[in-house]
């Protein structure tokens, strides 16, 4: 080779790369922002129109768009990479942290893993908001035998809220549901998830290799990355905190599986076992307000029914939106746009699949503010929600910053925004409204009224806890597809204290499916922890409106004080670390259980009482 030839190309080898300045890394978050904007507006409109209408169509199109902004997401993760250990502003460098963790569903670079990946996340999501339990062969109208699978007028399908409904029913005052009809509609559900097991298996493995492209070891740590802290530090703190609170959940376990053993008989409720899962009012044993008239711990007090008093006073769903709405107008916070009362989805619609489990949306990121449900008018779907316009109020109040930074502070504050003002729904409060005659009065009332509650509330925590739990230990490899059934219902008894009904559950079904967010892939962890910051942020937002009896007395409707502290926080989004908003609003930097132990302590107390001279635990 020609000598200066040579030397002209060790120049070339030996030249580094321009170093990338703070300068190339802000003008990189700057067209980023500008970029993801147009791809989460497409993306989100596409989600939208298939969520409140499921056909191929619809479904090939939301993964269409989801395969672009996931392109775009892997490219600009490893472009970001240029900038790693430079000294950047705070905005900054926070953008491209949250850059690393913005996608719950990361993909490869591979186009056709790519491609495949967003395809079965569709698909999985869409077979759920399809989800029916169809029996056939019942007979036809000329007395013929109508074939399994064969849709027409004899084959009668449940969906997932008739088949809701009958569990719903375990304590019906006119018809309740006999143990017959709740085991059926129990296994009617979890049988239909079957057929996702081979979609959620590929859905594992190719997003853990999107995982890995993006610096983590496996989705679930991705996942644990998203909280200001390492993943490990994380997980410890999901321990500290359900270690805070288990003993109360312990407590609550031991009275209500004492009652239902005494209704049920001991052969079908052991006394010191796990409580089966069909028994517990709700599909997946999350929350247990159903079961309440089962465990009521005195007879004859106010009654609490406020399902009936909606009914009676005619609510429909829209004027059950208004009532949320006006919680967080009391406050001082703005009243939703036009736009929310006539974009939105409060009912479900007769001719077509949609998605019904709640959700709430910004879809333009521009304060186009919606929520999408299939509304029931009783007390569930009034929580429901409040929960929802929690989310909505925070989009209102950050929809003007980059979209970076239209997050929660973490995804657990989120969840926890509209809960917090449930806990603002006193007896005192329904009275005003209407929808309880009179107020719990001694003792008794509020013990009644806290159990009721703390079905709700506290009988969520371990599940909040166990569902990723489940999903880490998937994504890490150390469960296997061949023991995901029976992974799944170990936590189930670890955290729960439940148990699969009648039996076992082999490998022939995929009962984590049964659950939405796993086909939908939401990360879980988030429900937990809000059930643990909305009563911090509720503990809060009563000190800032002055109140100074016990905690579970507090209402902070109507007040203004603890409406501006709250919005405070809310219009940060995520452009601050978590524990800043938290500090924000209340003074406190850890996410700490001391307030909902507080809350439920005269509970807790009685728990004990009847509890004596019991076996608790499982
Ligand atoms: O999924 C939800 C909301 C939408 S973010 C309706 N929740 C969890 C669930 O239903 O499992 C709220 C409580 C827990
Ligand atoms: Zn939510």
């Amino acid at each position: 080779m020609h000598s200066l030839l040579v030397v002209a190309a060790l120049f070339v080898a030996q030249t580094p790369p321009p170093k990338a300045t703070p300068d190339d890394a802000r003008a990189f978050v700057k067209k980023l922002d500008g970029d993801l904007r147009k791809l989460y507006v497409r993306q989100s409109q596409a989600e939208w129109i298939k969520s409140t209408y499921i056909t191929d169509d619809t479904e090939q199109n939301a993964a269409a768009m989801n395969e672009d902004l996931m392109a775009y997401l892997n490219q600009a993760n490893k472009a970001a990479l240029r900038f790693k250990g430079l000294k950047l502003d705070p905005d900054t460098e926070r953008m491209l942290y949250l850059l690393r963790i913005s996608s719950a569903l990361p993909a490869p670079s591979d186009a056709a893993k790519r491609t495949e990946l967003a395809n079965t996340a569709a698909k999985l999501e869409g077979l759920y908001g399809k989800g029916k339990s169809c029996k056939a062969g019942k007979p036809g109208k000329d007395g013929k035998h109508v074939p399994s699978g064969a849709e027409g007028p004899t084959t009668e399908c449940r969906d997932l809220q008739q088949l809701s409904d009958v569990l719903g029913k375990i304590a019906d005052k006119k018809k309740p549901a006999s143990y017959d009809q709740l085991l059926e509609a129990w296994t009617a559900w979890h049988d239909t998830s079957k057929e996702m097991r081979p979609l959620y298996e590929r859905l594992v493995t190719l997003s853990n290799e999107g995982a890995k492209e993006f610096g983590s070891g496996d989705l679930g740590e991705l996942w644990r990355s998203a909280y200001d802290m390492s993943p490990a530090e994380f997980e410890k703190e999901t321990d500290r905190l359900w270690t805070q609170v288990k003993p109360l959940y312990d407590d609550l376990h031991c009275y209500v599986r004492a009652r239902l053993s005494k209704k049920y008989g001991a052969d079908k409720v052991s006394a010191t076992g796990g409580i089966p899962a069909h028994l517990l009012g709700n599909m997946w044993a999350q929350e247990w307000a159903n079961v309440y008239p089962l465990v009521e711990p005195y007879q004859g007090q106010a009654s609490l029914d406020v399902t009936k008093k909606l009914v009676d006073q005619k609510y429909d769903p829209q004027k059950l939106v208004k009532l949320g709405e006006s919680f967080f107008t009391s406050m001082g916070l703005d009243p939703l746009p036009p736009s929310f009362w006539s974009r939105s989805q409060f009912i479900k619609p007769r001719d077509r699949d949609v998605v019904c489990h709640a959700s709430a949306w910004d879809v333009t990121y521009s304060n186009d503010l919606r929520i999408k449900m299939c509304i029931k008018v009783d007390e569930e779907d009034l929580i429901t929600v409040h929960h929802e316009l929690g989310h909505n109020y925070y989009f209102q109040n950050y929809y003007t910053k980059p979209v970076l930074f239209q997050q929660g502070a973490n995804d657990g504050f989120h969840e926890a925004i509209g809960d917090a003002l449930t806990l603002s729904i006193t007896p005192e409060y329904l009275k005003s409204l209407k929808l309880l005659d009179t107020l719990p009065k001694d003792e008794k009332g509020l013990i009644n009224f806290q159990l009721k509650d703390a079905l709700e509330k506290i009988a969520f925590l371990p599940f909040g806890r166990m569902i990723d739990q489940w999903r880490w230990d998937v994504f890490t490899g150390k469960t296997k597809p061949a023991e995901y059934n029976k992974h799944w219902w170990e936590l189930r008894l670890k955290y729960q204290g439940v148990v699969p009904p009648a039996g076992a559950r082999t490998e022939e079904f995929f009962d984590p499916g049964a659950k939405y967010h796993i086909p939908a892939n939401v990360p879980y962890m988030r429900y937990f922890l809000a059930r643990i910051l909305q009563f911090q942020f509720h503990r809060a937002m009563c000190q800032a409106a002055g109140h100074t009896g016990p905690l579970h007395t507090c209402s902070v409707y109507g007040n203004k004080a603890a409406g501006a502290k709250l919005k405070a926080m809310l219009a940060m989004g995520s452009s601050k670390p978590w524990p800043d908003a938290l500090e924000t609003l209340t003074g406190q930097r850890q996410m700490d259980a001391t307030a909902i132990l507080d809350y439920f302590a005269p509970l807790q107390a009685w728990l004990k009482e009847q509890n004596k001279g019991q076996q608790c635990g499982w």
